[in-house]
């Protein structure tokens, strides 16, 4: 079960906890059923699929959605943080994001889309439920945690504003306002944080938008009230505390490519056969854990993405 210690999060960050629960309660009647219904059409491509479905890689994931594996304490995954727009250390974003005022807020969908707009994030969020999705987030340090989020398939957010036919790549954008991320008056990066995801990527049913964890609402230190999870690649292309949404022709920029090119490419699939210029990807620390393990192709999605990089050498774009 999920060890759920909520005192490291004020109580003024868990006011809809009640809702949460309520909506958990749904979908363990019958969200994960509508969810196993969209992943179907991959394996009922024939009888022969019917009658003997893919054996399970080791270390995949039966359902993608859902990991078996211990979820990280949460105290661990609320106080071990990267957050820049709250200082560098790791203890930073759980001491300092408190200043982060996290409604009201809007969203910007901008760019190639037939219905481009501003729009206040509740009602963004208020067509869809939030699903729980346990993923492993796996940082380009090395270590890596499996989270129990809460959050909307991005896809459905993004088609709601009719992306056109030019709508190529989706880039996003963190609110820049140094009073509440005192961060930004450093020039540690680039501000404001910026990611991006090819628009296949992006549209792909494990990306998510996150607004909650461990059955709450998200800690302001990871990233509230909104933030991206694209569980096959690093964790530093979850971008937090997201004020725009643009669909674009061209790659748009990212802010650790822009910082460090040659260290952090566009792609950032996890890669265990590609190591970052200063240390091996072959092995990782699970928080909580003193044994390292053997680091998975795609993090362990590879059996759901690697479709997406058919005929790209890995090593170049990386
Ligand atoms: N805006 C913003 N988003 C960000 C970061 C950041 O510094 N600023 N750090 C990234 C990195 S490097 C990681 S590993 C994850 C960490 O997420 P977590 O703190 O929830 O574990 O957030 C990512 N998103
Ligand atoms: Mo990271």
């Amino acid at each position: 079960m999920l060890i759920r210690r909520a005192s490291s999060i004020k109580p003024s960050e868990i006011t809809s906890h009640d809702l949460f629960l309520r909506r958990r309660e749904f979908l363990r009647g019958a969200g994960w059923a509508v969810a196993g219904a969209a992943l179907a059409p991959t394996l009922a491509c024939g009888a022969e699929d019917e009658a003997r479905p893919p054996a399970p890689v080791a270390g995949a994931d039966a359902n993608p959605f859902r990991t078996d594996e211990t979820p990280t304490a949460l105290e661990d995954a609320t106080r071990y943080n990267n957050f820049y727009e709250f200082g560098t250390d790791k203890s930073d974003p759980q001491r300092h994001a408190g200043s982060l005022r996290t409604r009201p807020w809007s969203v910007a969908i901008t760019g190639e889309v037939a219905k481009p707009g501003t729009i206040d994030l509740d009602a963004l969020l208020r067509p869809h439920t939030p699903e729980e999705r346990i993923y492993r987030l796996r940082c380009v340090e090395a270590w890596s945690m499996v989270i129990p989020w809460l959050g909307i398939p991005l896809a459905e957010i993004i088609k709601r504003f009719e992306p056109s036919s030019n709508a190529r790549y989706v880039a996003f954008r963190t609110l820049l306002d140094p009073e509440q991320m005192p961060g930004q008056r450093s020039r540690v990066l680039d501000w404001p944080y910026v990611e991006g995801l090819r628009i296949d990527e992006a549209m792909h049913p494990l990306t998510i938008l996150a607004t909650g964890m461990y059955g709450q609402v998200l800690p302001n230190q990871n990233g509230a009230p909104l933030r991206l999870v694209v569980p096959w690649k690093y964790g530093f292309k979850s971008i937090k505390s997201i004020v725009e949404i643009r669909l674009t022709r061209s790659e748009p920029p990212t802010s650790w490519n822009r910082q460090a090119p040659r260290e952090y490419g566009f792609f950032a699939n996890v890669n265990p056969d590609v190591d970052h210029p200063r240390w091996s990807q072959k092995r990782e620390r699970r928080i909580g854990e003193f044994k390292k393990r053997a680091t998975l192709p795609f993090n362990g999605y590879a059996d759901q993405v690697a479709a997406l990089y058919r005929g790209i050498d890995l090593r170049k774009y990386f």
